[in-house]
């Protein structure tokens, strides 16, 4: 019996439903001491004067630490213009200044009041336009002095720029029969987890200990060892239960500061944010400006297609909105066959608070803007929406911009899949006022990165797995991994354990990232238990008289095969192997154990590094309220091609958050900064969607499995999210018959477009 396809319960819902799990703003020491931040109310500003004496003095005050506490600029992978505190400028409002350790809350706020602080204000840039205006103050003027990974066009304001070029754009341009030019705006969106980012950290014989909800147990790692100047094994990473990362919870946020206020005090402090500090200074979704302009033949055949993407870095490369700037090719041409393209990722310094990962990245307004300019296409061209979307879609073997080449294509599949569930001729057909439809299909893939993961059998026959992937809820790890490895040691599901997330415990992983955690982790996990399963035929083998191929391993136990009976359990084949002089066999003999003792148990350690494009085609329908302009999804469906499905269920779950999540990308989120400051400091007016907002999701799973992961599962989770905001934008447009061409799409500009078009 196998557990891999079945949707067994996740292993960390009970918890997490009877609120007994230790979230990491949960989690405390003894001693700890309370930390307050003193953040900047200025976006832009040189420090003349920070004294931090008076401070000091308060009683029960241990420790105060700003930019004199740390070394120079470090940060983010591809760009270090990041420092734990302001150092000599103010870029943004909330920008740490300086932080106070102390006994209790009132103490650190009495501190945080006595601080003196002075400043020069400068001129602020905030809109992304302006900021790449040649007269635009520089926001980083030492900009050159950056450590930068990879060369680029970089200076003023812009902090990075991704280009990719294929094909002779402009002899398409100049040969098309129509050329269709777009423009399109989107908002930040906040991730708004339920729990807000904490630290824990305390120095110890030398080194840092850091209790964290990350999602990137080493990122953090490395970044503090980074910013704080030390050795990156001096600095240790656990991960508490998670409460929701999303990518707002890959980087460094709270971390190394707790680290050096750890130092200085001589005690673990705990530093743990506000809702309101999470809204303002933890990186959100970028905004962004995306220009498209495409060449087409008469047919609608897409001959060339240039793309300018503008998006928002804020005042430091703190997140991953560099990083995810080099996502372009794949996210305008990773679904359509696209001859000749050109797109430039532009990532422009602003003085708002950084901006970074946020699921689905810059995917979400790309496809956006390319499925509304595809709609626009097909109303110039008369050729109805999907057709057109099926004479573009890749084909196996055909490359995407990047030139990565796809071995399958299962975007028609996808498409076929969501027509027999909602058929669009009959849905078209029956077009009412004020309703509308869209269909798209999308490629995403899973981040590549590499995973490691060790399986130890026991001598108690349990199976425990150390992996630095964190459980972010996706259930990747505590379900999923344990689903692969039960199978493939015979194990009952209740029989495997993980480990929780250290950097101590475990080899290097990427990160619970990009839908690579059962993919990426499951996969090294898988690899690591078959070595452990084939020093298990050996010494049962032995045990058994049998040769290791006539054994199989099932419930816990290996046996002969078609000899009932004739079976030792996975406890006594540990057990022997691991007591060297131990007389544990089957058959009550001593046995001669074949593997090395010194490894105290049964262990296997792997290694994997790969990547896999999977398939999807999204379908909404709206209705919009004539009186408010309000838009309702009244259906949706999606259809996701996982590979494999390792828990049908959990995959419906990631798919249902995505299209929530999605839905609110579309209808109502929009991270609002007015001269600076972040305006919805709360969720009172920052409007996530709710259960009234969301559909039941029609969902298809569709199983083309994928060499590269642990039998045959591509990446899930992070997917979902992207084509919402797509597709609902373009049957919007449907509905009231205007495109509105930035998100979200309010009750007011829906509204002011209907009263528009009712006029002419
Ligand atoms: S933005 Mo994510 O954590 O793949």
């Amino acid at each position: 019996m196998t557990v891999v396809g079945t949707s067994v319960r996740r292993a960390d819902g009970d918890a997490k439903v009877r609120g007994t799990a230790v979230y990491g703003m949960d989690y405390t020491e003894p001693g700890a001491l309370v930390v307050r931040v003193l953040r900047s109310s200025v976006p832009a500003a040189r420090i003349t004067r920070l004294d931090t004496s008076r401070a000091e003095k308060i009683p029960g005050v241990r420790a105060v630490a700003t930019a004199a506490d740390t070394p120079g600029l470090s940060g983010m992978l591809v760009l270090k213009d990041q420092t734990v505190f302001a150092r000599d400028e103010i870029r943004y409002v909330g920008e740490p200044i300086a932080a106070v350790a102390a006994d209790t809350t009132e103490q650190a706020d009495a501190a945080i009041a006595a601080i003196e602080l002075e400043v020069d204000p400068l001129e602020p840039v905030y809109d992304l336009e302006a900021a790449l205006a040649d007269d635009a103050r520089v926001i980083h003027p030492d900009w050159e002095s950056y450590e930068s990974l990879l060369d680029g066009p970089r200076g003023g304001n812009l902090a990075w720029e991704a280009r990719v070029e294929q094909g002779d754009v402009e002899a398409a341009f100049a040969s098309a029969h129509l050329v269709v030019e777009d423009e399109y705006r989107t908002p930040r969106q906040h991730q708004c987890s339920i729990e807000p980012h904490a630290a824990v950290a305390r120095y110890e014989q030398g080194r840092y200990i850091v209790h964290t909800p990350t999602q990137f147990p080493f990122l953090v790692r490395g970044r503090v060892a980074e910013l704080l100047g030390v050795r990156p094994s001096d600095v240790r990473v656990v991960v508490p239960t998670i409460g929701g990362g999303f990518g707002g919870k890959l980087d460094a946020m709270l971390e190394p500061m707790a680290c050096v206020l750890a130092r200085k005090a001589g005690r673990p402090v705990r530093v743990v944010n506000s809702r309101a500090e999470e809204q303002a200074t933890c990186g959100p979704r970028e905004n962004a400006i995306v220009r498209l302009r495409t060449a087409v033949a008469k047919d609608g055949t897409i001959l060339a297609q240039e793309g300018v993407i503008l998006c928002d870095n804020g005042a430091n490369s703190s997140g991953e909105t560099v990083a995810c700037a080099n996502l372009a090719p794949l996210a305008l041409g990773g679904t359509y066959r696209i001859p000749s393209a050109c797109y430039v990722s532009k990532v422009v310094y602003t003085n708002t608070a950084p901006t970074a990962a946020f699921r689905g990245v810059n995917g979400n307004y790309c496809v956006f803007a390319q499925e509304m300019h595809l709609d626009h296409i097909a109303r110039e061209l008369e050729i109805d929406r999907r057709e057109l979307r099926l004479r573009n879609v890749l084909k196996a073997g055909e490359q995407m911009v990047n030139g990565q080449q796809l071995d399958d294509a299962f975007l028609e599949q996808a498409l076929a899949k969501a027509d027999e569930i909602a058929p669009w001729d009959e849905l078209t057909a029956a077009r009412r006022p004020l309703r509308g439809v869209a269909v798209v299909p999308m490629t995403w893939i899973t981040n590549p990165g590499p995973s490691g993961a060790t399986v130890k059998l026991g001598e108690d026959g349990t199976v425990t797995v150390t992996c630095a992937a964190a459980e972010i809820g996706t259930g990747g790890v505590a379900t999923g991994i344990r689903q692969i490895v039960a199978d493939e040691l015979g194990v009952p599901f209740e029989d495997v354990l993980v480990t929780p997330a250290d950097t101590d415990a475990a080899g290097y992983d990427h990160g619970a990232q990009g839908s690579r955690t059962t993919f990426g982790t499951g996969s090294a996990a898988l690899d690591a238990a078959a070595q452990v399963r084939e020093q298990v035929l050996d010494v049962a083998g032995g045990m058994l008289e049998a040769s290791p191929e006539d054994l199989e391993l099932v419930d816990g136990h290996v046996g002969v095969v078609g000899a009932p009976g004739r079976r030792v359990s996975l406890a006594a084949v540990a057990a022997t192997a691991m007591w060297s002089s131990g007389p544990i066999s089957a058959a009550g003999k001593f046995v001669a154990p074949p593997v090395p003792f010194d490894a105290g148990c049964m262990v296997g350690a792997a290694f994997t590094h790969f990547s896999a494009a999977s398939y999807h085609a999204h379908l909404a329908e709206v209705e919009i309220d004539p009186d408010t302009g309000r838009v309702w999804v009244t259906r949706y469906v999606v259809v996701q091609d996982v590979g494999r499905a390792i828990n049908p269920q959990m995959i419906e779950g990631q798919i249902q958050g995505g299209v929530a999540q999605g839905i609110g990308y579309a209808l109502y989120e929009n991270l609002r900064i007015s001269d600076g400051v972040v305006v919805d400091s709360g969720l009172e007016t920052y409007r996530l969607p709710t259960a009234l907002d969301v559909p039941p999701i029609e969902i298809a799973i569709l199983e083309n499995p994928c060499p590269y992961g642990p039998l045959g599962a591509k990446g899930v989770a992070e997917p979902s999210i992207i084509p919402v905001a797509a597709v609902i934008g373009c049957a919007v447009a449907d509905a009231i018959g205007t495109p509105l061409q930035s998100l979200p799409l309010t009750p007011f500009d829906v509204l002011a477009a209907l009263r528009h078009r009712d006029q002419e």
